[in-house]
């Protein structure tokens, strides 16, 4: 008898687990409340900007049962899988209002026995505090588990399939069943543990991590900007000792949804609790002053030549937040571009990934337009550009904040150079 699943949020999460479910030969229903995300998907086109995704979404376009009528779709549903944002808001507080509603909106539907599993990133204690109050509305016996999602957009290496992944249920059945479901859908170890919030803490745990080690390279990239010492020599350097050491790189701010926002979650759940999390937090400060230190290396650099920002021809090449994918949550480059804004610049920006966000029709045209760069996504198509075209087009000074630019190359032609931390 054909398993079937109902993926409730068809984003970066969903989607390829809903093509996973489908590729097991499960029944499988889409749920979103995005009407637009839904009639691309119905075209077989992936609302996400990913190769993967669009290979894998005209394969299942008619297979994959799409609705916004959640309730409806858990009804004929065993296995429930919520995979709906959970972001913080302009004061970094977690917003739990999305999750919330979409388990409003599973109790509505579910059926005895069916097995919860919540993929969202969400702080230790979501699951027993606030999600199973919700489900235990619908009066019926469920199973819940948390088993945090590992996507990590646009990598090819790691995909769905292959990346372990661990659970933790509200009882040992619901581990149980959980773990047997995931080892049914991916070919990767899955993880038991002994409590949900092990679960829930284990993904805070992994992306603060990265959050804290991102924020350790930008305070030596301050640091040795001063020394006059170059950064990315530096970590090469390090790197090479084969053991504990991980390399970061220092860049022009860390966005997307994951890094610049789990540890947020943890930080306010354990502040509820009692605890201050001094690093965490530190971290987050040092992250979040990197896109106005890129800005005043282009100040310092403009003083250089008795120029201000005011009226000043600014390019800034790349929106998202990272290299080669679409999405501008929380992107560095949203910050630098009202600050440049607000100091009287004339912005140009060009992400050939998200060109409806851009106000110019292509690199070339920043180039026209522009006397001073600020590169703040390390797109391929930038870091490809033929860096002559920068001496053509008149531009007098390059921001790299990604350190990903030939800056010998750059300086050979009389163009002021600096990254973050690299000079
Ligand atoms: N960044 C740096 N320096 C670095 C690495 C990243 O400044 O050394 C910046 C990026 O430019 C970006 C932000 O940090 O603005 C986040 O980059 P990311 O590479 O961490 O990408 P994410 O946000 O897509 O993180 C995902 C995460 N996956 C999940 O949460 C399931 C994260 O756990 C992975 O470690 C990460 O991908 C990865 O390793 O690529």
């Amino acid at each position: 008898m054909k398993k079937s699943v109902t993926v409730v949020g068809l984003g970066y999460v969903g989607l390829p687990v809903a093509c996973l479910c489908i590729e097991k030969g499960m029944d499988v229903y889409g749920a979103d409340t995005d009407k637009k995300k839904i009639s691309l998907i119905k075209k077989g086109i992936s609302p996400i900007k990913d190769a993967y995704l669009n290979k894998e979404i005209s394969k299942i376009k008619n297979k994959i049962k799409l609705t916004d009528d959640v309730p409806q779709a858990v009804k004929n549903s065993e296995v429930v899988i919520v995979c709906v944002p959970t972001p913080v808001d302009n004061n970094h507080i977690p917003d739990l209002k999305p999750l919330k509603e979409a388990c409003d909106s599973v109790s509505k539907g579910i059926q005895k026995n069916s097995l919860v599993l919540i993929e969202s990133t969400i702080f230790p204690g979501t699951i027993e505090e606030i999600i199973k109050p919700i489900l235990k509305k619908s009066n019926v016996k469920f199973f819940l588990a948390h088993c945090p999602e590992r996507i990590d957009p646009g990598n090819r290496k790691f995909t769905i399939k292959d990346l372990p992944r661990v659970v933790g249920g509200i009882d040992k059945e619901s581990t149980k069943k959980a773990a047997e479901f995931y080892r049914s859908i991916i070919d990767a170890d899955v993880l038991e543990l002994s409590s949900v919030k092990s679960a829930e803490a284990a993904k805070i745990m992994e992306n603060a991590f990265r959050d804290i080690n991102i924020a350790f390279v930008n305070e030596m990239a301050k640091s040795f900007g001063k020394a006059g010492i170059d950064i990315t020599e530096v970590i090469k350097a390090a790197s090479t000792k084969p053991f504990s050491f991980m390399p970061h790189y220092p860049g022009a701010g860390v966005g997307g949804h994951c890094i610049a926002v789990d540890p947020y979650y943890l930080i306010a759940k354990a502040k509820q609790m009692g605890f201050n999390h001094e690093f965490l937090i530190l971290a987050r400060k040092i992250n979040e002053s990197m896109p106005s230190y890129t800005v005043e290396l282009l100040e310092q650099e403009l003083k250089k030549i008795n120029k201000r920002l005011e009226n000043a021809k600014v390019g800034v090449l790349g929106l998202a937040y990272k290299a080669n994918v679409d999405d501008i949550r929380e992107s560095p480059a949203l910050k630098i571009i009202s600050m440049l804004t607000e100091k009287k610049a004339n912005v140009y920006a060009y992400d050939p990934y998200l060109k409806d966000n851009s106000n110019v029709d292509s690199l070339n045209e920043l180039l026209e337009k522009s006397d001073y760069l600020i590169l703040v996504t390390d797109h391929k198509e930038f870091k490809d550009m033929d860096i002559g075209k920068l001496k053509e087009k008149g531009i007098k000074i390059v921001i790299d904040g990604r350190n990903c630019l030939d800056k010998e190359e750059i300086k050979k032609l009389g163009i002021a150079y600096h990254g973050i931390g690299s000079s």
